[in-house]
């Protein structure tokens, strides 16, 4: 089967060294430090909408923690996760009531482009299958 044509998004993701140490764009989201399109907010998480929309409905939740890639996380962080998955259940469920997808990208093959651990939630229209 003929690959398929890369998208930007992966060009994107295969030139970041994996996984970057430090900060990242999103600790200066947290951190207020450049502006995002906040749509959710508490102790533990932020969500905002995502700057490159896939779909009618596109945004991210993160944890405030930094965690690189969902592959770093750790036994610990069992409840955070659950929580980042409630919180993308929640808003998923009032922006794109007719279903939504969730999508963790982990790792340069993965096509993640940011090493700060992020689920994309993605509606507001009929998804494919298979994905890329
Ligand atoms: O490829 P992965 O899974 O790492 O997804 C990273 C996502 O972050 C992409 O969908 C980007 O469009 C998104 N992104 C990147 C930036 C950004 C953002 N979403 C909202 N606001 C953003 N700002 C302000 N800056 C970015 N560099």
């Amino acid at each position: 089967m003929a690959a398929a044509p890369l998208s930007d998004e992966v060009a994107k993701a295969q030139a970041v060294a994996e996984p970057p140490a430090g900060p990242t764009i999103f600790d200066k989201i947290i951190a207020k430090e450049i502006p995002a399109d906040i749509i959710y907010e508490d102790e533990r998480c932020l969500a905002f909408n995502d700057i490159a929309a896939q779909a009618p409905v596109h945004f991210l939740v993160i944890p405030k923690k930094r965690i690189a890639r969902l592959q770093d996380a750790q036994h610990d962080d069992e409840a955070l996760l659950g929580h980042l998955m409630l919180v993308a259940r929640q808003l998923g469920n009032k922006k794109s009531p007719g279903g939504w997808r969730l999508v963790v990208n982990n790792g340069r093959d993965g096509a993640q482009s940011v090493y700060h651990l992020h689920l994309h939630v993605l509606g507001g229209r009929q998804m494919g299958w298979p994905p890329g």
